[in-house]
């Protein structure tokens, strides 16, 4: 991999809620560094980074208490404030004194609405404040080239392949047993749960479960004989990908782990972060339409009541695609989507060639 000049990044991220901000931008960190950047992550809550990152920082990257930005050094190369987070006033001021104003980009959530290619790009001229004088651009994740991408390290699909399902199950004591399905679950709490063990039960599985409320809520069940469970305690990233490439079948959530799913080329479930004013309705089904555009319409029909379901967003049993044939055109499905996607310049080379553009 032949590495870009090395220029020096400051990576903002303020955790909201649950995992998909430290998430993102550690990955985003990470993929930076391994392409031979500098990256310096400020953030105000590292904890997740414990089980994250186990083994510490890779060379390139330092992290920092979010406060303490006010003391950083000069401003980077190029700045980046993840989802709007809003940079302290006195960076701010730092980034307007560089003899030269760094790149500043706003990486904002990733969709698949239209909006995202009208809005990509976008600039946002400071007039007044400590930036006055800077300009700071939206950077926008997406599905198509017009759009910033998606996070991909190089050589992630190459490692998938080489990935060896059934060691990584022994590692943890498990082995498949013969017609068994095995399904990882990364969920919110979901009053659908019951529906899907019910569902799930329908056929041997070993169900994979992450921490959490659901977690705890599953370990108190009963759950019926031909479905047997698995509690994960929390793991690193990498890890987290193994498990998605483990399984026939992925519940994901968020944003993160969202994207992991389709790049690992299974078929899958999303359950989106749910918003007060119900934004999440239209943003699953953009996703869903540009997913299925190619499906059948059996399995486009399919796929969308289950998710929908899931998501609550509409009634009725949760079916999966259990029965041999259909659990192979959903299988079909997932890698037709991820072929699809693999051409497009991931997002971590957008924003290298960007910032190489402007400095
Ligand atoms: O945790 P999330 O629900 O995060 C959400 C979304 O990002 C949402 O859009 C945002 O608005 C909200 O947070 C504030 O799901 P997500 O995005 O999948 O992030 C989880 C991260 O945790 C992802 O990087 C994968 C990682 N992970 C591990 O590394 N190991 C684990 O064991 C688990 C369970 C997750």
């Amino acid at each position: 991999m032949s590495l870009s000049p090395c220029l020096v990044w400051d990576l903002f991220c303020r955790v909201i809620d649950n995992f998909g901000d430290v998430g993102v931008s550690w990955r985003l960190a990470r993929d930076l560094a391994a392409r031979g950047q500098r990256v310096r992550l400020w953030i105000d809550d590292a904890a997740p980074l414990r089980w994250m990152a186990p083994w510490g920082w890779p060379p390139g990257i330092t992290v920092h208490d979010w406060p303490s930005s006010e003391t950083a050094d000069e401003a980077g190369d190029v700045v980046i404030e993840t989802f709007g987070c809003e940079l302290p006033p006195g960076f701010v001021a730092r980034m307007a004194a560089r003899a030269t104003a760094p790149l500043w980009l706003n990486l904002e959530y990733l969709s698949a609405e239209a909006y995202v290619e009208r809005s990509h790009g976008l600039s946002s001229p400071q007039f007044s404040g400590p930036g006055r004088g800077l300009d700071k651009r939206f950077f926008y994740p997406g599905f198509s080239p017009r759009t910033g991408g998606l996070l991909r390290e190089p050589g992630l699909l190459q490692a998938q392949s080489r990935f060896d399902a059934s060691a990584w199950l022994a590692a943890l004591g498990l082995q498949r047993r013969p017609g068994e399905r095995i399904v990882s679950l990364f969920a919110y709490p979901n009053p659908r749960l019951a529906d899907l063990l019910a569902t799930l039960a329908e056929q041997p599985t070993l169900l994979l479960v992450c921490p959490g409320a659901v977690q705890a809520e599953l370990l108190q069940r009963e759950l019926p004989a031909p479905l047997r469970l698995h509690a994960l305690p929390f793991v690193s990233q990498d890890e987290f990908d193994a498990l998605l490439w483990a399984a026939d079948l992925n519940f994901v959530r968020g944003e993160d782990s969202f994207v992991r799913a389709q790049w690992a080329g299974k078929p899958f479930v999303w359950q989106i972060y749910r918003q007060d004013d119900g934004a999440h309705g239209p943003k699953l089904d953009a996703f869903l339409d540009l997913y299925l555009q190619d499906a059948t319409a059996e399995l486009a029909a399919a796929t969308r009541s289950c998710w929908r379901r899931w998501n609550e967003l509409e009634t009725g049993h949760l079916r999966l695609p259990a029965e041999e044939t259909a659990a192979r055109t959903a299988a079909t499905q997932a890698l037709h989507w991820r072929a699809q996607l693999a051409p497009q310049q991931d997002l971590c080379s957008q924003l290298l060639g960007l910032a190489h553009k402007s400095s």
